[in-house]
């Protein structure tokens, strides 16, 4: 792109923003590997695959960048945070990086409302989503990790009901419907 349609302060937030996807990939790729060798194959399958979407999300703002006449800057990644202790931290941890990511992407919005650069206002607004995405399915792994573990007397049985509540028909028939 010969012309160049974002600003060079956006150009560098963005470049920022394409690292710190990289590094959240590298987080998950992390946890995944760590959740496979302590026998957690379900949790290190969720992790890896996430992974995979985190390298997207870089992906997507390097052709942004460069389809709006900027220059996507591929640099060092900073290395993973060290392992956690247990599952519960490696589910507390993920969600603690999403909700910082989604305040990085927040301040990506404000500053395209502030230069009135609606095309990437426009363009963050997708981040914007995902993050709601992201944060309320870590969420929800919490709460069903909570259920699982024998924290309280009965919580597997919970889980178990949950799981089959998940399931239930939404209708019933009642005593006058059913045929003998
Ligand atoms: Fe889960 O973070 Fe990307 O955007």
């Amino acid at each position: 792109m010969k012309t160049k349609r974002i600003s060079d302060a956006m150009e560098e937030a963005l470049n920022d923003q394409m690292t710190r996807e990289a590094h959240q990939a590298q987080i998950y790729l992390a946890y995944a590997s760590w959740a496979e060798v302590q026998g957690f194959p379900g949790i290190a399958a969720f992790l890896y695959k996430h992974m995979h979407e985190e390298r997207e999300h870089m992906f997507k703002i390097i052709k942004y960048i460069n389809g709006r006449g900027g220059r996507a800057r591929i640099e060092q990644i900073a290395a993973p945070p060290a392992d956690p202790q247990n599952i519960s931290e490696c589910l507390h941890n993920t969600l603690q990086h999403e909700i910082d990511n989604s305040a990085e992407i927040d301040a990506i919005v404000n500053q395209a409302h502030e230069e009135k650069d609606w095309a990437t206002f426009n363009f963050a607004q997708w981040f914007v989503r995902e993050q709601i995405e992201e944060e309320t399915l870590i969420n929800g792994l919490i709460d069903r990790f909570a259920l699982a573990t024998d924290a309280e007397p009965n919580n597997a049985n919970l889980y178990d009901l949950d799981r089959d509540v998940a399931d239930a028909p939404q209708e019933v028939l009642i005593p006058r419907e059913e045929e003998f």
